[in-house]
């Protein structure tokens, strides 16, 4: 673990809020603030103080009675930015220059937020005007897959790349939790307000974690909460039978309504401010309201009742689908599940329901189309679910910087493009009465680097950015990430940023073709199998024969799902000629010689596109060198020992499924490059 200042950066322990971010804050500090975070703010400032010198100038951090004393900034009036405040909630905060002091007003997390934004030099004072911030998403929440055993399969932290739990550790909370009270100072560095602290999938021991071993969820609370954040749980539906010796679940039993609610209450004794639960039911072997012959608005509302006397909320999954397919059942379609389930109950949820929506119709893959669920609930709170940990995109091994992914996402407009407010960003976002959010799942573990490969780390920061304010761009991102963490050296900044900036269409380049999926190693999920999931209960993803490629999700001839998307987007996808290249085989089943529209052939981008990504891939290495001595030694070694892995793996990708479809189609690769 290094926080080695004399090379000029903090990896290990701090990440991103080491000594180059303590380089930024102002040598003098006044806080003067009476609200619930300022002794937060307080120990952060000292905190930082140990790490480097500071800048020069002063920072004023004000709560809106410090400022209404102080009269006046830079000549200035403060009354109306106070008025503007005031409107904007607890969150929001606003910063400006004056000479060489720079005035943050905020309350709560407001003050904490608008602290931490000028460490990470998030938000450029003006001396001219005020900065006024909010957050976009009200819910910024990151979920974590942890088991507090080891699951034998699963391991600790489901899909979790660096290491074991940062919680847990022999089937209990960690005796030492230093690295807990690290890791929410850096949530809100980035304005995460929530977190969940265990995996949707449910185990018997973990669902203990709501009764018998409450204590452990209130320390956590505790440490989260000195950093504004407040704590799920994730619950096992089937609880009254699990823990309360019920012989049912059933949402609509009385006996099991009253469970819940005593339970809820005695969690709120405990925990005041505790968020909430996380559900995942009737999913991947998860109890749920189907086996009572209700419905997920049963389920949710159930629970809902439980907690609304406390103020608490259900996230709600709408990640449910039959994984018990046929494989010769063609009309059984993975993509349209969440959407027959959930759209139908749209307004039959309870106001403390939120349905937790994947943003993709699948399930993580490295392309997907916007899930059309996230469209067609006007009446419902939503959370889109983003998945951190890369399950599906490299397993923090391979660079895959998810900025772009994401921001596409957000800005897509699904009600369609003249519509107003129906991007997935603002249908997340919700209304007032109405407010949903990004939820996402985490890529920490209890690595010296937190996410296993050092350089995934951009993508926790920027996660948290995005739902801030999903207007950032990715690129802008990565460069407050790459300047906090590694500092000013421009060699750095370039170097980090050629290899992580277009690294998801490369990671995509080598792996995924066209849209189609799951072509990896079931179980693991890691490497190359093209026919890995083609024949299992779990799904059916490509097709591929000697004629062609791709699943017909057409309306007329396929299972239909390209129309449940409103206009123009249905039109655009049922149609072979307008649907874009990149999702052209998750909406259509076609020959090998279909041209694209980039002009060449479906095999013959399948050819080159693995060979050129791989080649690429052959150049990061390299480049990475020439940062040794620049970034901590035990950092570059990692990153350089994970780029050996990204270039056997791709090259494995390449040479399968190059062979694969050479094998399948019989059509050879013009440009002659080895096929094995
Ligand atoms: C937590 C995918 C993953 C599972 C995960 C599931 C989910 O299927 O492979 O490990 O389970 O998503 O999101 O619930």
């Amino acid at each position: 673990m290094s926080t080695d200042r004399a090379a000029g950066t903090a990896t290990g322990d701090l990440a991103w809020l080491g000594a180059h971010a303590a380089a930024r804050l102002p040598r003098t500090v006044h806080l003067r603030s009476s609200g619930p975070l300022a002794e937060t703010v307080e120990a952060e400032i000292a905190r930082l103080r140990a790490l480097a010198d500071g800048a020069d100038g002063s920072l004023h951090l004000w709560d809106p009675a410090a400022a209404a004393q102080e009269g006046s900034v830079a000549g200035d009036p403060v009354a109306e930015v106070l008025e503007q405040l005031a409107g904007a909630g607890e969150e929001a905060f606003a910063l400006r220059a004056d000479g060489d002091r720079i005035i943050v007003i905020g309350t709560g997390r407001g003050l904490l937020y608008g602290f931490y934004a000028v460490v990470l030099g998030q938000v450029p004072a003006s001396p001219d005007r005020w900065s006024r911030n909010a957050p976009a998403q009200p819910i910024r929440m990151l979920d974590h897959w942890d088991n507090m055993t080891v699951h034998p399969v699963m391991g600790q932290v489901e899909r979790g790349y660096a290491g074991g739990s940062l919680f847990y550790e022999h089937g209990e909370l960690r005796p030492d939790l230093t690295r807990v009270e690290h890791y929410a100072r850096l949530l809100a560095t980035i304005g995460i307000n929530r977190v969940a602290i265990n995996n949707v999938n449910v185990h018997a021991h973990e669902a203990t974690l709501l009764t018998t071993r409450l204590d452990q969820v209130a320390r956590l609370a505790e440490i989260f909460r000195a950093q504004g954040i407040t704590v799920h749980l994730a619950v096992s539906f089937a609880s009254p039978i699990l823990l309360g010796g019920l012989e049912t679940s059933d949402p609509l039993d009385p006996g099991v309504q009253r469970w819940w609610r005593t339970t809820a209450e005695a969690v709120y004794a405990r925990i005041p401010d505790f968020g909430g639960f996380v559900v995942k039911a009737d999913s991947e072997g998860q109890p749920g309201p189907f086996a009572y012959g209700r419905d997920h608005a049963d389920g949710a509302n159930l629970l809902a009742r439980a907690l609304a006397p406390h103020g608490g909320e259900v996230f709600w999954r709408a990640f449910v689908y039959d994984h018990h397919q046929d494989w010769r059942d063609r009309r059984t379609d993975r993509a349209r599940a969440a959407h027959d389930h959930f759209a139908p109950l749209d307004g039959s949820f309870d106001e403390n329901v939120i349905v937790q929506v994947k943003h993709g119709p699948m399930d993580f893959q490295v392309r997907e189309p916007v899930s059309p669920v996230i469209g067609a609930m006007p009446r419902t709170r939503l959370a889109v679910e983003l998945q951190v940990t890369q399950e599906y995109t490299g397993q923090q091994k391979h660079l895959c910087y998810l900025a772009p992914a994401w921001s596409e996402i957000l800005r897509f407009p699904v009600g369609g493009p003249d519509s107003p407010g129906s991007t997935v960003a603002e249908l997340a976002a919700g209304t007032a009465g109405r407010p949903g959010g990004v939820v996402a799942v985490s890529n920490v573990g209890a690595d010296e680097f937190w996410t296993g490969h050092p350089l995934a780390q951009a993508n926790l920061f920027a996660l948290g950015r995005l739902a801030w304010d999903g207007q950032l761009s990715a690129q802008r991102i990565l460069g407050e990430w790459t300047a906090a963490t590694f500092g000013p050296d421009p060699l750095v900044g370039e170097v980090v940023h050629e290899l992580l900036a277009q690294s998801w269409l490369l990671y995509e380049s080598y792996t995924a073709p066209l849209g189609v999926g799951f072509m990896v190693r079931p179980g693991h999920h890691y490497g190359p199998d093209v026919d890995g999931y083609e024949y299992t209960p779990w799904g059916t993803y490509h097709f591929a024969d000697r004629d062609g490629i791709g699943v017909d999700r057409t309306v007329a001839t396929g299972t239909g799902f390209a129309g449940l998307y409103p206009e123009p987007w249905a039109s655009l996808y049922e149609s072979v000629r307008t649907c874009p290249d990149e999702l052209l085989l998750f909406f259509h089943h076609v020959p090998y010689t279909h041209r694209l529209h980039s002009g060449k052939s479906v095999i013959q981008h399948i050819y080159d596109s693995r060979a050129d990504g791989c080649e690429r891939v052959l150049t990061l290495r390299p480049r990475w060198q020439q940062l040794e001595g620049r970034v901590p030694a035990d950092l570059h070694a990692r990153v350089t020992q994970l780029l050996r892995e990204q270039e056997r793996s791709a090259q494995e990708w390449r040479d399968q499924l190059r062979s694969y479809f050479f094998r399948a189609s019989g059509i050879p690769d013009e440009n002659g490059r080895p096929i094995h």
